[in-house]
């Protein structure tokens, strides 16, 4: 056998150091934008990119059409699950690049008077998220008002109110007196041009209204991810070794913008094969994995990937390391990978970004994860507890709960996912069916956690996550440190 120098280790055991925070290191200044695909010295542009650094992993108690959207509307990008039908799994992908993040007028004539029910029907029926009503419901009539699906998605009690009525608090503008019609709105909504739009008296400008109620401070650009040509969401889909041939072409005929092949192991030849197939028909970036060394690493790179995914069997819900005995601590895996990955860019002019993918517990684990040269991370414990993810609120004893699942578990039934090769199937599980807490809108969520981020990245004096990977300073922690961490020696109060 051959014997790594490294102790496998993981997030828990690390900390970072403060740097220098200059008079820049101020949150609002931060930018965590970040590269998905690969990309040369010379065109850094070739690249797709993230706002944030985060992806939903490739789970069916995940990444569905409605979290995808929710996930793209905040900067990330989710990889819909490819453990369900090939015809099922494109109507998602379509779900996504169909939806409208701007306006749509009603063809069913929507007045003020009309209930919030009416635009909750229309909202469903097509898949917009906000629906603006015109004088003469024509898309280039008079705005009068805007209602936000989000705004009332979780008060039913307000569904039997006017829309006049609700409006009131932000859409008190009678907007047509802007002189502006709807799809005017439209294009400078998504060309970012807010302050193109005329002040009217106290009540402000007609977008800073809109992207008030639903776009807090703390989202960079949320429409920046968005293909400017057809002012859609970009979307990913997960893809296995076994059916590409049949999945691909109708994933990139329902409008994928990324592919990520999904395997606890992706260290194969199988993977080799498959990215051969799809860089000879298609011009579609593809991410694979998962490995956890450089072999594995250099192996998929060479074999074409655009982004390599690391971890085997730190997932919350993953039982590999029990089962077969093989994985390794993502902190060291991420370590190792990424000194390569800036070896390979030194050496070949060729940037592969990494996805950490799985096990990160607290907050702080992010931007260690980053800080270790990480350039975006896969998470699905946390996505699954947001009211976005495909499961239901379920009330389990005291507590609001999520369903959350492995793919390796027998419910998910994705067998191709820990494929071996040969005709056997799967003869045992690699991942358990659990609960985790609910913890309400993704939005929100996401507030506290970019939050911390960016506190944590004013500390190490790092405005942005290329001089966090550089300079960041990282120690081991004894477990001893580890309590003097948490609140001790005192007695909490309730
Ligand atoms: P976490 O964010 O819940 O810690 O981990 C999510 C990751 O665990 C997924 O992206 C995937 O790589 C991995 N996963 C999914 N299912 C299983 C399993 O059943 C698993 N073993 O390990």
């Amino acid at each position: 056998a051959i014997y790594t120098e490294h102790v496998s280790r993981t997030f828990g055991e690390y900390l970072l150091i403060p740097g220098l925070t200059t008079k820049q290191c101020t949150p609002d200044n931060i930018s965590l934008r970040t590269p998905l695909t690969k990309f040369t010295k010379n065109n850094p542009e070739a690249g797709m990119y993230l706002n944030i650094p985060f992806v939903s992993a490739i789970m069916q108690s995940v990444s569905n059409d409605t979290l995808a959207i929710e996930l793209a509307r905040n900067g990330g990008l989710s990889f819909i699950f490819g453990s369900q039908s090939v015809a099922s799994q494109a109507e998602m992908v379509h779900k996504v690049k169909k939806f409208k993040a701007g306006f749509v007028t009603s063809d069913s004539n929507l007045t003020p008077a009309h209930t919030l029910a009416d635009v909750l029907a229309l909202v469903k029926k097509t898949g917009h998220s906000t629906v603006a009503i015109t004088d003469d419901g024509n898309p280039n009539g008079k705005l009068l008002g805007i209602v936000t699906s989000r705004d009332y998605r979780l008060s039913t009690d307000s569904r039997d109110r006017k829309i006049e009525e609700f409006m009131t608090p932000f859409a008190k503008l009678t907007v047509g007196k802007l002189g502006i019609t709807l799809s005017e709105a439209n294009d400078i909504i998504w060309e970012h041009k807010l302050n193109t739009l005329p002040i009217i008296d106290e009540q402000g400008r007609l977008c800073y209204f809109v992207f008030r109620k639903d776009y807090d401070s703390h989202r960079q650009n949320p429409y920046e991810l968005s293909d400017k040509k057809d002012k859609t969401l970009l979307v990913g889909a997960g893809i296995n070794t076994r059916d590409y041939k049949e999945r691909v072409p109708a994933l990139v005929e329902a409008g994928a913008d990324v592919l990520c092949i999904d395997s606890s192991d992706g260290y194969s030849e199988w993977q080799a094969e498959c990215l051969k197939w799809i860089k000879e028909r298609y011009d579609i970036p593809v991410g694979a994995g998962n490995v956890v060394d450089e072999e594995g690493f250099l192996y998929l790179v060479e074999a074409g990937a655009d982004f390599i995914k690391v971890g085997i069997g730190g997932g919350s819900i993953c039982i590999t390391r029990e089962q077969k005995g093989i994985g390794r601590g993502q902190a060291t895996a991420v370590i190792e990978i990424a000194e390569a990955r800036d070896r390979y860019f030194e050496k070949t002019g060729t940037y592969i970004p990494l996805c950490s993918d799985g096990g990160i517990v607290h907050d702080y684990h992010m931007t260690l994860a980053l800080a270790m040269g990480a350039d975006f991370l896969m998470m699905g414990r946390y996505f699954a507890r947001f009211d976005e993810s495909p499961t239901k609120v379920l009330k389990v004893g005291n507590n609001y709960v999520k369903e959350y699942w492995g793919e390796g578990s027998n419910r998910a039934k994705n067998w191709q996912r820990y494929d071996s090769g040969g005709e056997e199937g799967l003869t045992f599980e690699e991942g358990v069916d659990s609960y985790v807490p609910y913890a309400g809108a993704m939005k929100d969520n996401l507030a506290v956690t970019l939050g911390k981020m960016k506190a944590t990245m004013c500390s190490c004096g790092s405005t942005d996550l290329n001089h966090l990977r550089k300079y960041a300073k990282i120690t081991l922690v004894s477990s001893t440190s580890i309590v003097e961490g948490g609140a001790h020696d005192v007695i909490l109060k309730e």
